[in-house]
């Protein structure tokens, strides 16, 4: 059986995103050397660099230069890595598997664990600061300000303090759905959007459209990602399945059962299919990606 077509483009953005992230890490050689060896253990060689997909895609509707999108492929991976280590540490969700491999803490130290989170976060910042990213500065310090929003206590840093603060509780759907679009949502939504303002395209009504796909994408990740933790397991998900149910940590699954949130997954992706109708063609890529992430199997 011959390869899809965007099989082959997400493995060939896979593997730039994984060259550009191995040029911008410091050398594990480089003092010192324990702190970068553990930033590249986290970043590379795994992940399915679903954020680094959407940036691309979403500059294919704004023609966007591609060393542009590797900058900001990189700094929402880095964005995202950072906050794997964070989340896996014992303060927080305590696990030892991360991408099939020994999570950082576990593989170092905690206090290692700590700093390679840290490190790589300001890395990410500091691409897209040092990347030329628009001709024009003041859009490239938006784009900056863009990802610290969606990164900090109003984006994803604030949904897991929401999450951490909902252990245990009853919450209501609503209240998960903010969780949500803080926690998973705010980085990918800020993925769409990067990418698109990497092309010359600044046209309100297509970041507009690009932003409700962003939006029902994160949520449709969300639900995709508690299936999967209620039904697959360790082996293939390449992190400890069954936690959220072991934690009682309330999830589209505990909240709808199964059959409920497969229908909220189908609903949310009919939804980001509709927001993508008035992009056209050039939307295709996004389009194959919101299909990619209900398929999914890890
Ligand atoms: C510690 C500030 C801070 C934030 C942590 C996003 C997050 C908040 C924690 C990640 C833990 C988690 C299981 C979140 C739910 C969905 C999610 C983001 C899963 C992991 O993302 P994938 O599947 O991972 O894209 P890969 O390994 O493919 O990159």
């Amino acid at each position: 059986m011959t390869e899809s077509d965007y099989g082959a483009w997400m493995r060939a953005i896979q593997l730039r995103t994984e060259q550009a992230l191995a040029n911008c890490l410091p050398e594990s050689g480089i003092v010192p050397e324990r702190l970068h060896e553990a930033m590249r253990y986290a970043v590379l060689g795994g992940g399915k660099r679903v954020r680094a997909l959407l940036a691309h895609a979403a500059g294919l509707v704004t023609a966007a230069p591609a060393e542009r999108l590797d900058a900001v492929a990189c700094a929402v991976e880095l964005i995202h890595a950072y906050s794997l280590i964070h989340d896996d540490m014992p303060c927080m969700d305590d696990d030892v598997l991360r991408r099939g491999k020994p999570t950082v803490h576990v593989q170092y130290d905690e206090a290692t664990a700590l700093l390679a989170g840290d490190a790589i976060q300001t890395l990410a910042f500091q691409v897209l600061a040092e990347s030329p990213l628009d001709a024009a500065p003041a859009n490239q310090l938006a784009m900056i300000g863009l990802l610290a929003r969606a990164a900090g206590s109003r984006g994803m840093a604030g949904g897991q303090a929401i999450d951490l603060a909902a252990v245990g509780k009853s919450i209501s759907l609503p209240e998960l759905e903010v969780m949500h679009l803080h926690k998973t949502g705010a980085l990918i939504r800020a993925s769409v959007l990067l990418g698109a303002r990497c092309g010359s395209a600044h046209d309100a009504s297509v970041l507009e459209s690009l932003d409700a796909f962003g939006k029902k994408v994160g949520l449709l990740f969300q639900v995709v990602d508690d299936i999967l933790d209620a039904q697959s397991d360790t082996a293939t998900l390449g992190k400890t399945a069954g936690k959220d149910a072991e934690h009682n940590k309330p999830t589209y699954v505990s909240l709808l059962g199964m059959t409920d949130a497969r229908d909220m997954a189908e609903n949310l992706l009919a939804d980001a299919l509709d927001a993508l109708r008035p992009l056209g063609a050039a939307a295709s890529r996004l389009a194959e990606l919101a299909e990619f992430i209900v398929q999914r199997r890890f």
